[in-house]
């Protein structure tokens, strides 16, 4: 039985949790993943991001058509 914590597998101040043959990260709250390697935040603001360009583009692109 080894302590899988040993080699700090949980990223971003997670808290690491040795256990039978493995380990289990608890995150914080602004990240996810096996490892807490996902930041939520970050995504959704990435996904935010995206939207609004997207957006942004429709908008010039249907300017652009009513122009023509
Ligand atoms: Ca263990």
């Amino acid at each position: 039985e080894l302590n899988e914590c040993a080699s700090n597998p949980c990223l971003n101040a997670a808290t690491c949790l040795n256990l039978v043959n493995q380990f289990k990260c608890i995150c914080t709250d602004e990240f996810t993943g096996t490892h807490c390697q996902h930041g939520n935040d970050d995504d959704d603001d990435d996904d935010m991001m995206m939207k609004m360009i997207v957006a942004m583009m429709v908008m010039i692109v249907q300017t652009m058509l009513k122009v023509v």
